[in-house]
């Protein structure tokens, strides 16, 4: 008998791979139930039955018949097998749910979070290289950038949580064979509010088309792109947390994007310089949090 421990052969990024990880992991957290506990028996009612109204509606509108029924039954049965509910709520609904939630903002508005975010990415400081391997694939980006206030006041201690697709479109913790917190970072500012960070341009992105949303799309002739994308979460004492997503001008799916996820203010303006690399600033307008 050995101690040694066997390598499992790397397995390949499947739908099932990720959705899996999403799902343990949102599942693991229990503050979601916590967060609505003094919900009011009226308000889920009028929710549930708006839902199931809108259901309704469409069945007798669209004559939906039993077969088609059945087939949804069957669906809603593997998304759950496949782990595939993060995914498809952060593509078909979230982009409401934060259109809402950030209307009221002065600062920036942000975007969806999506299901592929861990929080305590290592810190790197407010001049820093995100973690990345030796040699990773990708044009070279500095983005720089300042924290403020919507009064315009820098946020000292603010901090920017950036993660990222590598080249391939795949994000590390979420598909097999990348180190834990490869293109994970924290980048902390100090008084000035001002970061550079130093990373690669991420690759547009397929969400994964082995599952069921998979399914889905190609039932409906959709696609299963994302334009090229950074993520974000900035915060700072005192201000509501921005959660957003760069992208970059040109990419084909910023006009259609399978997510719903982009606004126009959130699209950079980069320049390539001599030697081939990006650069780009944009900063944060972070609101107070009121009363
Ligand atoms: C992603 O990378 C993403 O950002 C979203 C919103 C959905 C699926 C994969
Ligand atoms: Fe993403």
């Amino acid at each position: 008998m050995t101690t040694d421990q066997t390598l499992e052969p790397t397995e390949a990024a499947t739908a099932a791979a990720s959705g899996a990880s999403a799902t343990e992991r949102f599942a693991a957290d229990k503050s979601p139930f916590e967060a609505v506990k003094d919900t009011s028996p009226e308000r889920v009612d009028r929710l549930a039955k708006r839902v199931l109204n809108a259901v309704y509606d469409t069945i007798r509108e669209e004559k939906v018949s039993y077969d088609e029924y059945n087939a949804l039954k069957a669906w809603l049965i593997q998304v759950g097998k496949d782990g595939e509910w993060p995914l498809f709520l952060d593509v078909w609904v979230e982009h409401e749910i934060e259109k809402v939630a950030t209307e009221h903002r002065e600062g920036n508005k942000g975007t969806i979070e999506g299901p592929y975010y861990v929080p305590n990415a290592p810190e790197q400081g407010a001049n820093g290289t995100i973690p990345m391997r030796d040699g990773e694939a990708g044009t070279p980006l500095t983005w720089t950038g300042k924290i403020t206030s919507t009064d315009g006041t820098p946020l000292d201690g603010a901090k920017v949580e950036l993660w990222h697709a590598d080249a391939d479109g795949f994000y590390s913790q979420f598909a097999p064979g990348i180190p834990e917190w490869n293109l994970r970072g924290t980048f902390t500012v100090g008084a000035d509010g001002a970061f550079e960070i130093h990373t690669i341009q991420p690759a547009p992105y397929q969400i994964p088309t082995d599952g069921s949303c998979g399914k889905l799309i190609a039932a409906a002739g959709w696609h299963a792109w994302r334009p090229a994308h950074l993520h974000v979460k900035v915060s700072a004492p005192g201000h509501e947390l921005l959660t957003a997503q760069l992208y970059f001008p040109g990419d084909e799916h910023n006009d259609d994007d399978i997510a719903s996820a982009v606004k126009p203010e959130l699209v950079l303006a980069p320049v390539t310089n001599d030697d081939g690399s990006v650069s780009v600033d944009y900063g944060f307008v972070l609101d107070p949090v009121r009363g």
